[in-house]
């Protein structure tokens, strides 16, 4: 396990902003955002960076079908991507453009550590691209199309390219990436990728065209004014920049190598072989680990155009929450695998799990202890057996939540929560406080308390995923600001808050009942 202080450092992949932002990367944004809440509240010094990919040929030609020089596209989109996270909650401290000065700069100076290392020399390019995947591919990787047109592995289409190119020896790197993926396997996750990749360098690896000639958007190669960097170098290069790379800053020492890479599976050979391999040449240390998870569907269709099926994830937020997307996404894929949402499916899980499980059993206990106890927040001086398991149960769920989440198993986390949700909930039918006012008072606050206590840690464990609820629902129970981590999940708060008069108000419920659409709930 790392140091529960050491820093931690987290990064998205960065988006083409040659369209708006689609469910995918509200998805990915959404999950490197947790990570890094969660990390948080586990007492680390957390650096979070997101932003948008502006070069290449795919933004270029967009650009020019739109009538607009691809600048003028770039900040359109990378604005909406950027409001996208700010609606969202994911709270990056950096957002980056790749048109910013101070990234080329930095993907300046990793071309000239990979020239110094003599890994770079001048050729000519012939061979398939893909403009939509920003990629080179090989023959034999190719696959036909229906009217026998040659497509890419991820089904798009290739064009022939000729042009003069500098090239990047990859074929010298390919003995230690397959060091690296064996000697640590942590470094790519889940291990389908990793297999996957292993098995594609053991085939063999070609050096790799790193520059282009035939257009100019990109961030020029240091002393060869006719070319720009392959947009992937300079891609890649923007987790170094977000710390100040080249120079030798405070964030550097402190935050590289990353943590994590949060990527999804379709660009894993550029973050697992092409990324180390650059490093490499550059003497840099390489990230801890690579995560590439899976893709969402709508209703297990891929989203597009011409299906009609496009959804502005500011369209759902606004339709059923920000928390509750949030909650839907991470509670029903398992992180790693593909996994299909609709609006019925986010209506029945957050309706069960948050507004009839969570909601229910927060606003029943802060109600009775506003009608029933005036408010008066008390400790539990001698908690019953059945009181004591309850807390235990609770806090042997948090402890699973955070090995799960540590482990970026999101739903399996919030399964171990919602089981604690479920106790709590079957603990206030069974003890029934309502009707123990008259019968025997004193017991009727250890229950309410005892209940109090768990909604307290449940909130806190919840937080990452749900942070604006969450924190309205701690704040109703007067829960200080600074006392919102992990490590305060065992604190004797009840004794603290009693001792300090805190007197509760009447509740209001922070996870309302969503309607199920009448179009769709046939
Ligand atoms: O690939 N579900 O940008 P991008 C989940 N600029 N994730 C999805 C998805 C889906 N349906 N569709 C896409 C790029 N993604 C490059 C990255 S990083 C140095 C450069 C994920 O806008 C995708 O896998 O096409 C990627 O991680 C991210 O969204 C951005 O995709």
């Amino acid at each position: 396990m790392p140091e529960p202080t050491s820093p931690y450092y987290v990064t998205t992949a960065i988006s083409y902003p040659n369209g708006p932002p689609h469910i995918g990367h509200a998805y990915e944004a959404i999950a490197a955002d947790v990570i890094a809440r969660f990390q948080r509240a586990q007492g680390r010094e957390v650096r979070f960076q997101t932003g948008t990919d502006e070069h290449g040929l795919k933004m270029a030609r967009k650009a020019e079908e739109q009538g607009k020089t691809a600048r003028e596209l770039a900040d359109e989109m990378s604005h909406r991507f950027r409001t996208m996270c700010d609606a969202l909650d994911v709270k990056y401290d950096r957002f980056i453009r790749t048109v910013e000065e101070d990234h080329h700069r930095a993907s300046q100076a990793l071309w000239q550590a990979m020239e110094a290392k003599g890994d770079l020399y001048l050729d000519r390019y012939e061979g398939w691209y893909s403009v939509r995947d920003e990629a080179f591919y090989d023959e034999s990787e190719l696959a036909e199309g229906e009217g026998g047109e040659k497509l890419s592995p991820q089904g798009t289409p290739v064009e022939w390219t000729v042009e003069e190119s500098w090239f990047f020896r990859l074929s010298n790197y390919g003995q230690a990436l397959l060091e690296l993926y064996d000697t640590n396997p942590s470094f790519l996750k889940p291990d389908s990728r990793r297999n996957e990749m292993r098995a594609f360098v053991s085939g063999g690896l070609r050096d790799l065209s790193i520059s282009r000639t035939s257009f100019d958007w990109g961030v020029p190669v240091p002393g060869s004014d006719d070319h720009v960097m392959y947009v992937w170098v300079d891609a890649l290069t923007n987790y170094l920049t977000g710390l100040g790379y080249p120079d030798e800053t405070e964030n550097m020492a402190k935050f590289w190598p990353a943590d994590l890479h949060l990527i999804g599976k379709d660009i894993v050979r550029f973050h697992a072989v092409y990324w180390p391999a650059f490093l490499m040449s550059a003497g840099l240390p390489l990230p801890k680990q690579v995560f590439g998870h899976g893709f969402v569907l709508n209703r297990g269709q891929k989203e597009s155009k011409s299906l009609g099926n496009v959804t502005d994830p500011l369209e759902l937020a606004d339709r059923f929450g920000v928390d509750a997307l949030r909650y839907f996404l991470l509670r029903e894929v398992h992180f790693g695998q593909d996994g299909s949402y609709s609006a019925e499916a986010i209506v029945t899980r957050v309706n069960a799990e948050l507004a009839n499980g969570f909601g229910n059993l927060a606003q029943r206990t802060l109600s009775m202890i506003f009608k029933n106890m005036d408010g008066k927040v008390q400790p539990v001086s001698e908690p019953s057996e059945a009181d004591r398991t309850l807390m235990d149960e609770v806090c042997l769920s948090i402890d699973t939540l955070q090995e799960k989440f540590a482990a970026l198993s999101f739903s399996e986390g919030l399964e171990a929560w919602m089981r604690a949700v479920f106790a709590c909930n079957q603990y206030v039918d069974e003890q029934a406080p309502w009707s123990l006012k008259k019968t025997d008072p004193a017991r009727m606050v250890a229950v309410l308390m005892t209940l109090l206590d768990q909604v307290r840690r449940l909130a806190i464990a919840l937080r990452p995923v749900v942070p604006s609820s969450c924190d309205r629902m701690l704040d109703q129970m007067k829960v200080a600001a600074d006392a919102r981590l992990y490590a305060n999940v065992a604190t004797d708060w009840l004794a603290a808050a009693a001792s300090e008069g805190i007197v509760l108000e009447k509740p209001e419920g922070v996870f309302p009942r969503l309607e199920q659409p009448e179009e769709e709930a046939a």
